[in-house]
């Protein structure tokens, strides 16, 4: 698929190991794309995530779910994973091998990388065939628990000033910080707990509407 940032705006980031069992997953997911997410990423990472046949079976029907709701599908850190259920996009981060490979084998993907800091961006800025940028930890979060130190609000704007790539914010983003990181002039912000721990997901995604 080709890549546009609008779609960055609402993005939704989810695995099995965010939420209590697969059910709950999909009940989930449901309610994040009728309720206007832009992309979803799929995230099986971490303890408890699924591998092998039980990820590729629920990737199938992320797949599907996705196409129904015409929501764009990225698939984090598995090339094969991603080919195998025609996702639309892969996103590696730092420690999920040489950029230059992962592109080559992305074919029609799209690419995000994810930096945590300048320095990190300035190693890949001038590699050929990376799509967008995730920056983060914004603010701190215990949903990656190897995450790096938060960059903050005034760390995100200067990378935003520098960058010449599309740039999604991620970590610690919650409904009370959300209108300070857009204010960045950020094209999207990307989420995993403030959705998946929502108590009112359909609400939770009307107010960030409103405030796009
Ligand atoms: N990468 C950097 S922070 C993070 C990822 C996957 C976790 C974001 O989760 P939350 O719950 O939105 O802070
Ligand atoms: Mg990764």
């Amino acid at each position: 698929m080709i890549f546009d940032k609008t779609m960055l705006a609402r993005y939704f980031i989810m695995g099995t190991q965010d939420v209590a069992d697969e059910a709950e997953f999909l009940r989930i997911l449901n309610k994040a794309l009728r309720s206007g997410i832009t992309l979803f990423q799929y995230r099986e990472k971490g303890q408890g995530a699924l591998v092998g046949q039980k990820k590729l079976q629920l990737a199938k029907q992320v797949r599907a779910l996705t196409a129904q709701y015409h929501v764009p599908l990225v698939i984090d850190d598995d090339m094969a994973l991603a080919h195998a259920i025609a996702a639309d996009g892969i996103h590696f981060g730092q420690d999920d091998g040489r950029p230059v490979d992962n592109i080559k084998q992305s074919g029609n993907l799209f690419v995000g990388v994810s930096v945590s800091n300048q320095q990190e961006y300035q190693r890949i800025a001038h590699v050929a065939g990376i799509d967008h940028i995730g920056v983060g930890p914004i603010f701190a979060t215990t949903s990656k628990s190897d995450a790096k130190p938060p960059i903050g609000i005034s760390g995100l704007s200067q990378l935003i000033r520098i960058a010449h790539h599309p740039i999604v914010a991620i970590g610690g983003i919650q409904r009370d910080n959300l209108s300070k990181v857009l204010s960045t002039g950020v094209d999207g912000a990307a989420v995993i707990s403030m959705i998946s721990q929502s108590e009112d997901i359909q609400k939770t995604l009307a107010d960030w509407r409103n405030r796009t």
